[in-house]
C-alpha cells in the first residue's frame, strides 16, 4: 500500500459501535465492566483507549513500525527512549539536538546516572570512536534543530550494532513521509507529534516507534506506568493531521527549497543551513536518505541586531518556538528553543546570535518570499 493510503487507512477503521467514519473521541476516563474480570479489552484510559490506540497503529504503520505509542509531548517519549538505559549506561548523544533534549540528558538523566558524550555523529569515525565498553545508545536527530546537520542512519547504525547498542533516531524534522528511519537500520524513532505530523499547531504530543518486541513491551510498560499518555482529544487532532501528511510535506520541500534559495541568494544573509542547497555538507546524504530536504531553513544574519531586525519585521511569518504548522513561523535559536545549551557549545555549532530559524509553512509562495525580502532590507 502507498504512503498516503496508509495514512488515510491504517487505524481507521469505522467505529464498532455506530459505523463512525472518523474514529470517534473517546473522552472517557474507564469502562464498564460486565463481570469481574470481564470487559471489552478496556479497563483504564491509561492503559487503553481506542483513540489513542487508532493513533498508534497508524504511526507505527506510517514508520514501518510493529509498535508504536503516543505520548502527551515529544519530550516524554524522548525520556521514555532513554527508559531502555539503565543508571551506569553511556550514551552516544548527537551533539546538535533540539534544546530540550539536551537539558533532558544534562539536567535530569545525570543525577540518574546515565552517562552521556556529546558527539558530532555527522563523522561516523567520531561516533566509531566514542564507544564504551557500558554504550548503550546512540540519540540522533537528523537533520538537527537547528543547523540541520545530517547523520548518516544506516552507517551509524552498523557501527552502533556491531557494539550491541541501539540507535534512537529522533525524525520530527523529516517525518516518515520523507525518512523512514527503522528502514535504514535504526531500531527506535521518537517524534515530536506536535510539529509536521498534527501539522495544524493546536496539539501537544510524542510518539515512539519499534521492531523489537522486547523493548516495545518495556515502552509500552513505562508509557502505562508512568502515565504521559496523549490525551483521546489530541490522538484525533493527529490522527486528522496525519490524513494529510505526504501533500503537506510536498509543499513543505518546495517552499523550503524556495527560501533556501532566495536566502542564499541575499547580499545579507552569510550562511543558509539547508541539506537541500548543494553547498549544504552532507546534500549528497541528504538526497540518498530523505525523499525530500523538508520545510526547515536556518540562515546567519551577522549579529543579534541583524537577527532581530528581521525577526521584528517580518509581518507574515510569526514569531514563535515549534515548527511544522501549515503556518510559516519564525525564531531565535540562541534565546529560544536552545537557550539551556551552553554558550560555548552553541558557537561551535553555529548557534549564533545572528542565527535565524524558520520553519516554511504551505502558504503560498511569492508571500512568504515578499515578506521575507520586505524584512530583511
Ligand atoms: O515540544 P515537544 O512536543 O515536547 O517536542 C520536543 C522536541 C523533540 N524533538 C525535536 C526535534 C523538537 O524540535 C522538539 C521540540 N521543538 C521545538 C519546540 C522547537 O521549536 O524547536
Amino acid at each position: 500500500m502507498g504512503f498516503s493510503t496508509t495514512a488515510i487507512h491504517a487505524g481507521n477503521e469505522p467505529d464498532t459501535a455506530t459505523g463512525a467514519v472518523s474514529v470517534p473521541i473517546y473522552q472517557t476516563s474507564t469502562y464498564a465492566q460486565e463481570a469481574l474480570g470481564k470487559h471489552k479489552g478496556f479497563e483504564y484510559a491509561r492503559t487503553q483507549n481506542p483513540t489513542r490506540s487508532a493513533l498508534e497503529k497508524n504511526i507505527a504503520a506510517l514508520e514501518g513500525a510493529k509498535f508504536g505509542f503516543a505520548f502527551a509531548s515529544g519530550m516524554s517519549a524522548t525520556d521514555t527512549c532513554l527508559k531502555l538505559v539503565k543508571a551506569g549506561d553511556h550514551v552516544i548523544l548527537g551533539n546538535n539536538t533540539y534544546g530540550g533534549t539536551f537539558r533532558l540528558f544534562d539536567r535530569i538523566l545525570r543525577n540518574y546516572g546515565i552517562e552521556f558524550d556529546l558527539v558530532d555523529t555527522t563523522d561516523v569515525t567520531k561516533v566509531e570512536q566514542a564507544f564504551r565498553d557500558n554504550t548503550k545508545m546512540v540519540f540522533v536527530e537528523t537533520p538537527t534543530n537547528p543547523v540541520m546537520s545530517v547523520t548518516d542512519i544506516a552507517a551509524v547504525s552498523e557501527i552502533a550494532h556491531a557494539h550491541g547498542a541501539i540507535v534512537v533516531c529522533d525524525n520530527t524534522f523529516m517525518s516518515p513521509y520523507l525518512q523512514r528511519p527503522l528502514e535504514l537500520g535504526a531500531d527506535v524513532v521518537v517524534h515530536s507529534t506536535t510539529k509536521y505530523l498534527n501539522g495544524h499547531s493546536d496539539s501537544v504530543g510524542g510518539f515512539v516507534a519499534l521492531n523489537d518486541e522486547k523493548n516495545a513491551e518495556w515502552i509500552g510498560f513505562v508509557q502505562n506506568s508512568v502515565g504521559a499518555i496523549l490525551s483521546p482529544f489530541d490522538s484525533f487532532l493527529v490522527l486528522r493531521g496525519t490524513k494529510t501528511l505526504a501533500v503537506r510535506m510536498e509543499k513543505h520541500n518546495e517552499n523550503g527549497q524556495a527560501v533556501a534559495n532566495f536566502l542564499a541568494e541575499h547580499p545579507k544573509v552569510s550562511k543558509v543551513f539547508y541539506p537541500g542547497l548543494f553547498s549544504h555538507p552532507q546534500h549528497e546524504l541528504a538526497k540518498r536518505q530523505q525523499k525530500g530536504f523538508g520545510g526547515m531553513v536556518s540562515f546567519e544574519t551577522g549579529s543579534l541586531e541583524g537577527a532581530k531586525k528581521v525577526l521584528e519585521s517580518v509581518r507574515l511569518f510569526t514569531l514563535a518556538e515549534s515548527l511544522g504548522g501549515v503556518e510559516s513561523l519564525i525564531s531565535h535559536p540562541a534565546s529560544m528553543t536552545h537557550a539551556s545549551v551552553p554558550f560555548e557549545t552553541r558557537q561551535e555549532l553555529g548557534i549564533t546570535d545572528g542565527l535565524v530559524r524558520i520553519s516554511v509553512g504551505i502558504e503560498d509562495i511569492e508571500d512568504l518570499i515578499y515578506d521575507l525580502d520586505q524584512a530583511m532590507n
